[in-house]
This record gives structure tokens, sequence and C-alpha cells, in this order.
């Protein structure tokens, strides 16, 4: 449907013309066509085709006659007109909260603003307050309008790129003449966080897959369309996200993958190893001379130039083209390889899902273990058990546990390390579980490290949750020294958590590595509290291969018997 592409024309020509100092009556104008059209639920197309157009409510004869033009032409003269002369960035302003069409235009005329950057040097240089009728109330608000409209186009949680271009995907694969379409970008490397979503698709007809791209449901805005590329803007609450679109043959899609999946100084390292060799890598193919040697796909691509196929999360130039050249990749951890989740909580402390539907929900995983790791005590915030109430969960995980063959639930707990670094549960209680994450909740900035190193030291421990406590959405984490604590958890022989809850990814790609480079296990976790918790787990296991780690690594790839066994046998 073209409503959307409409509605958002229509906007477009109401700023402009706002801009442009119009009678307020015509700006108005086009801003409630816009309205209607956002909110028509009818096909424009098939009503301007069926002669319709003014029996909608609201729309008259001059508007009516501008949609048939751009439904039949595929322009609008008017917009045109609107737009002329105005620099491209400028109404892209009119988002920003608290800056309106007058001061947009003043700034324009007086100070030759024609965008962000512009708007913010005029801020920072102060001619902007010192224009007629501004003052620095007024500039202070559009600064702060400003924070607020980068936060709206910051990077996003790989989670909701993760469902935005899975949903793009579907509804491209319906597309005539699609083939091969994958996401590429930081979103295919597994980057925690992902600045815009990427899509790489074959097929021969671009405009039209194109043309099928800019009419996806919960389009916001068109940003660029043509015969082999488009991007768009999609909303999501009351933000948007960037996704842009590239078609490619299928002689070169391998190729394209590999140019389109960066990162950018993963391709530069292997363009210089391309050159060395006297050949040449684009998006299109390998060549020697004119001669094109590899480009159908990634492992051609990659095989021309000597090596083995590198996965997507290792791209990013930290030495794994080296490791590539010598045949020292290591074997990343996959799915398959994770028999249970080891950090999941029930609605016994803060979680929503009653035990059984949670070990219901791993069993259809696959899985073969969780453990049940509820909050302590002191976790009052978050309903913590009683040495009463976790032992009447132990019943009924013995209850449980002799219904099932190859499942078992683990008992477990996420147990506070308190301000002094001892354990919210005693010794005497810990013994009896199969598993024991201790996390920092509160004192975020109190030794963190020194507490953080003597539960380590407990051998009741098994692991520590969320290492750096910092959040994505915008928590800075613990004062924590975690090389210190990596080193804590390779002399004790225990295990770090990989958190893998969208928000936390905690360890990092970066501490995981170090942590296995010291020998120390990774547990991995989903910190599930609700029904799309286990999920998280793909999350997870994407920045583990990131880190570079391998099943052995990993200390959920053994089983629950070798699990417990570890825990029992390893040095105290
Ligand atoms: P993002 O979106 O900030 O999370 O990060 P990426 O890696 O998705 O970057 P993006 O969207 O700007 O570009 C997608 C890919 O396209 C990038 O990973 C590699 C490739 N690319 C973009 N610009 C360049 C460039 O200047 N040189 C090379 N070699 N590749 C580029
Ligand atoms: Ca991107
Ligand atoms: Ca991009
Ligand atoms: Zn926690």
């Amino acid at each position: 449907m073209k409503n959307k592409e409409l509605a958002a024309l229509f906007h477009r020509i109401g700023d402009a013309l706002d801009v442009k100092g119009e009678q307020t009556f015509k700006v108005l104008a086009y801003r409630k066509a816009a309205r209607i059209l956002e909110d028509l639920t009818d096909d424009i197309e098939t009503l301007a085709r069926d002669k319709k157009l003014e029996s909608i409510d609201g729309i008259g004869h001059g508007i009516a006659q501008k949609i048939e033009e751009y439904v039949t032409t595929g322009r609008m003269a008017k917009y045109d007109e609107a737009v002329a002369g105005l620099p491209p960035g400028l109404l892209d302003l009119l988002d920003i909260p608290g800056l309106g069409a007058k001061t947009v235009s003043l700034a324009y005329e007086e100070l030759h603003v024609g965008g962000l950057d512009d708007l913010k040097r005029v801020i920072a240089d102060g001619s902007l307050a010192g224009l007629r009728g501004m003052g620095d109330k007024k500039v202070e608000n559009i600064h702060k309008g400003i924070g607020l409209f980068e936060q709206g186009h910051a990077r996003i949680s790989i989670c909701e790129a993760a469902l935005i271009s899975e949903a793009v995907i579907s509804y491209l694969k319906k597309a005539p003449g699609i083939g091969r379409i994958d996401a590429a970008g930081s979103l295919r490397r597994m980057k925690e966080t992902v600045g815009d979503i990427d899509i790489l698709a074959e097929g021969r007809n671009g405009a039209a897959i194109i043309d099928d791209f800019v009419r996806i449901p919960g389009l916001k805005r068109i940003l660029a369309q043509g015969d082999t590329k488009g991007s768009i803007l999609v909303a999501v609450e009351s933000s948007e996200r960037q996704v842009d679109l590239r078609i490619v043959g299928s002689a070169e899609y391998g190729a394209a993958l590999q140019y389109f999946t960066g990162s950018k100084e993963h391709s530069v390292k292997l363009r210089g190893l391309a050159k060395a060799a006297g050949l040449k890598i684009s998006e299109y193919g390998v060549f020697r001379g004119a001669k094109k040697i590899a480009g159908r796909d990634e492992e051609g691509v990659y095989g021309a130039l000597g090596l083995p196929w590198i996965p997507p999360e290792l791209r990013e130039d930290r030495g794994e083209i080296e490791c590539a050249r010598d045949g020292r990749l290591p074997r990343l951890v996959e799915a398959a390889d994770l028999r249970g989740d080891l950090h999941c909580h029930t609605r016994a402390s803060d979680g929503r899902m009653p035990l059984e539907d949670l070990a219901e929900q791993a069993r259809s995983r696959g899985y073969a273990y969780i453990a049940v790791c509820d909050h302590s005590r002191s976790a009052a915030y978050a309903g913590g058990l009683t040495i009463e109430r976790l032992e009447e969960q132990w019943a009924e995980i013995d209850r449980l546990n002799r219904r099932w063959k190859g499942f078992r639930l683990l008992k477990g707990s996420e147990v506070d390390i308190l301000g002094d670094g001892k354990l919210d549960f005693p010794d005497k209680v810990l013994k009896h579980l199969d598993f024991v994450v201790a996390s920092v909740h509160s004192g975020f900035k109190k030794n963190v490290t020194a507490r953080m190193v003597k539960a380590l030291e407990n051998p009741w421990v098994d692991t520590i949750g969320h290492p750096s406590g910092r959040l994505l959405s915008g928590r800075r984490g613990y004062d924590v020294d975690l090389d210190r604590v990596i080193e804590a958890a390779a002399a004790n022989g225990k295990a770090l958590e990989l958190n893998s809850h969208f928000d936390r990814l905690d360890l990092n790609d970066l501490y995981l590595r170090r942590a296995k480079d010291a020998g120390v296990l990774i547990s991995i976790g989903t910190d599930t509290h609700s029904a799309d918790g286990p999920a998280m787990i793909r999350f997870g296991l994407g920045i583990a291969r990131r880190g570079w780690l391998e099943k052995k690594d990993v200390l959920n790839t053994r089983t629950a018997e070798g699990l417990v066994r570890w825990r029992k046998t390893r040095k105290r």
C-alpha cells in the first residue's frame, strides 16, 4: 500500500511550507491529509483506480488530484515545488522535540543552518542564542531536544535488530524473484548493539523488489529508493530504525555478502592479502586481472585468497585472518553444543514462570538440564527466597525430576554477594545445591573487586553472575577490576557467567576472550524471568562466539553429571 508513503509526502509538504512561512491554513491542510492517510485502512491505490478518493472523509478535490498524480506517475509536482531550494537536512530538524518551524526558518535564513551539524555548531558558538527572540533558556531546551532526538537514533539492541530483520526478511521472501537473503553488517557479526540493519538479497529484478520493500507495513519514511538499493525507516514504538536493502545477482552474492558483513577493518585487511597475492577483491568478486575467480559464495571468496571460511562473529580484525591463514581458527561453540541453561528464575522470586513451565520450555528446546537460580533472602526487592522457601523448592524439584528421563532441574541459587563479600546463604545451605551463581546487586561502588574475589574463594560458589553489571540501555556497571576477577576465577577453578539477556551480554566479547586465555570456563545463562527469556540464549551464543569460545570453554556443553562432577572435584 502506498498510504504511508503518501502520508510522509504530505507531512513533508506541510513542513516545507511551514518553514517557508506560508499561510497556516495551507500548512494545516497538508498535515490533515497526512493524518487521514495514516489512519486509512483501505488501499489508496485501489481507491484512486476506482475514482473514489473524494469519498474519503476529509479529502477534497485538490488533495485527491495530488494523490492521483502520485499513484499514476510516481511523482507529485507540489512536493517538488515545496521542497525546492531547501537543504536536504533542514526539514529533519523539525523532528527534534521543542524545535518548531519558526526557529528552523530563522536559523536557516539568518545563520544558514541546513541540518543537524549546523544547528549544533550555532548552539556551541552562541550565535543561535543571539538571534532575536531566542535567548539562553530557549537554546537550552533545543539542546535537550537534540539529546532526545539522537537517543531515538542511537544504536539498538541486537534483540530488537534481530526481530526487525527477521520480519523484513520474511516479508521480502514473498517478493517475486528473490533468491538467497541474509542479514549482513553488525547484526550478522552478532555485535551487542547495532547501528542500522543491513539486508542483502539475491534477485534479478532489483527495482521490483525494492518497490515491495518500501511498501512494508510499519514503514515510517523512505530514505532512498533505487534499482539495486533501498533504505527505509521503520517505526518502532516512539522511535525509528533504519533498514538498508541491497539486491545483487547470483554470481556476486558471496562477494557482496562478504563486503556488507564487514567489519570494514576485516575487509581492509583481506584486501591487503589479496593485493599481495596479485588479486583484487571487491563487492563484485575476486579478480585476477580482468578474470573473475570467485564471488558466487563466501566460501569461494575466502578460498580464492587461500583461506578457510571465517565465521562472521570473528570478523573484527582481531587476529582471525592470521589464524585462518595458519589453519588455527577456533572451532566456535554452536547452539547444538549447549545442553542447558545455567541461570533461570521462577515466580518463587521475581520471575513470572512456574517451575514446571520453565522445565517444559527447556525440554522443548532439547536441553538436558537447567539450573533454577532464584534470588536469595536479602534480595527483598526481588522476592528473594528464605532458607525455608528454598527447601520447599528442592522438594518440588525432586518431585518434578521423577517425571522425566534425560532431563533434570538442577537446584541452584543466585546468591547475593553482600557488602562485606560474604554470601547471603551460609555454606551449610550452599553445599546442598547443584549450582551456585553469586551476584552483586547492591553497593556497585563498594569494593566490588574484593567482594567478588572473596565469593570466588568460597568453595560452594560456581560462577559470578553478570560480572560487569553494565546495562547496554545505559547503566555503567560496577566499579570492578575484571582482570582481577578473571585471575581469581582461574586460581580457584571457578567459572564466570556470560549473561545472555540482550541488555546485559555480560561478560562481553573482549573479556570472554581474556577469560578463555586465562583458562576460565564460562557458564552461559539467560537470566530468564519470563516466557521470552529462554530464547535469549541465541544472543549469548553470538557473544560467546565473538569471544572466540569453543565447546570446551563453555561449562554448559557438559552433561548434567559432568557438571555436578566438576563442582565436586575441582580444586578447593
Ligand atoms: P553498524 O551499522 O554501525 O552497527 O555497523 P556495520 O558494520 O553494520 O556498518 P554499516 O551499516 O555502516 O555498513 C555495513 C557493512 O558494509 C560494514 O560492516 C562493511 C561494509 N562497509 C561499509 N562502508 C565500508 C567502507 O567504507 N569500506 C569497506 N571495506 N566496507 C564498508
Ligand atoms: Ca549496519
Ligand atoms: Ca548500513
Ligand atoms: Zn542478577
